[in-house]
């Protein structure tokens, strides 16, 4: 590689010089190390959420009073474990002891979350959620958001995760391309749902559509793979009493 480009910017304008954070300076060696070195790929996809939002904010009338809020993102916790389990080798790790020539499968499913700080991104793990149901998932990422805010997490709540998601929802834009968390082998974009026209076969009806954004270590799923993960997690997504089958 041909050396960074050094520049005395002083020399075009006036400048102010501040050190990066501790965790930015951590996380951008590990962003670049994973950039740099995994076959990256990422496939988009939509979700009709129209009904699951629906019964997103039923939930959170029903509960009002318990102080829990009810999140689209734990919805995407529980249906990503369901994908999982039913495409395991995204929940898998490339067998790095082996040099890489077998894969580790996890039968457990820890789901990580990208948490914006004051001092930069931190990834909060939800351990087992396979075992939780949506509202302790809930109660449990507002804890998590809450401690990476105020810098208090633990090694141990950012340790362990099988897959991640990182959600832009709450903020906007349409679709973005997540860097994988090695050692895990995918993670889930999310952006703003929206609302849009969709053809049902006889008219436009307005749907609220969700935008996934699925990154993939191409040393270990195939296009066609994610391609099913991504239409797997759109359908639990529109009708969420599929993930009983
Ligand atoms: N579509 C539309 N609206 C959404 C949404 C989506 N996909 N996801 C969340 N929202 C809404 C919420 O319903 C909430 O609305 P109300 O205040 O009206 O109820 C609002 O957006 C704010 O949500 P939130 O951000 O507080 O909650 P969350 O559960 O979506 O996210 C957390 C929690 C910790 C993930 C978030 O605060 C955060 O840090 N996001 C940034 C993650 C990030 O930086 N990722 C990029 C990593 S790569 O650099």
């Amino acid at each position: 590689l041909i050396p960074w480009p050094t520049v005395d910017f002083a020399k075009f304008g006036p400048i102010e010089r501040r050190e990066l954070s501790r965790i930015k300076k951590i996380s951008g060696a590990n962003l670049m190390r994973n950039a740099a070195m995994i076959p990256a790929v990422t496939n988009h996809d939509d979700a009709d959420v129209t009904e699951l939002e629906a019964f997103r904010v039923q939930l959170n009338e029903e509960h009002a009073k318990s102080g829990v809020k009810v999140t689209m993102l734990a919805f995407l916790v529980k249906a990503c474990v369901a994908a999982l389990q039913k495409f395991p080798e995204f929940n898998s790790s490339l067998d790095m002891a082996s040099g890489g020539d077998a894969l580790i499968y996890k039968r457990y499913w820890n789901i990580g979350f990208a948490a914006d700080t004051p001092n930069g991104l931190v990834v909060p793990v939800i351990k087992s959620a396979d075992q939780k149901g949506i509202l302790q998932i809930s109660r449990e990422m507002a804890e998590l958001a809450a401690k990476a805010r105020e810098g208090k997490l633990a090694p141990a709540d950012m340790s362990g995760a099988t897959f991640t998601i990182s959600s832009l929802g709450g903020i906007g834009g349409r679709y973005f391309t997540p860097i994988i968390n090695a050692p895990e082998v995918a993670i889930l974009g999310v952006c703003k749902s929206r609302w849009e026209p969709v053809w049902n076969g006889k008219e436009f009806t307005p749907r609220l559509m969700l935008p996934l954004s699925l990154t993939w270590d191409h040393r270990v799923i195939d296009g066609a793979a994610a391609a099913r993960f991504n239409a797997y997690l759109a359908q639990l997504l529109a009708d969420f009493r599929r993930i009983l089958l």
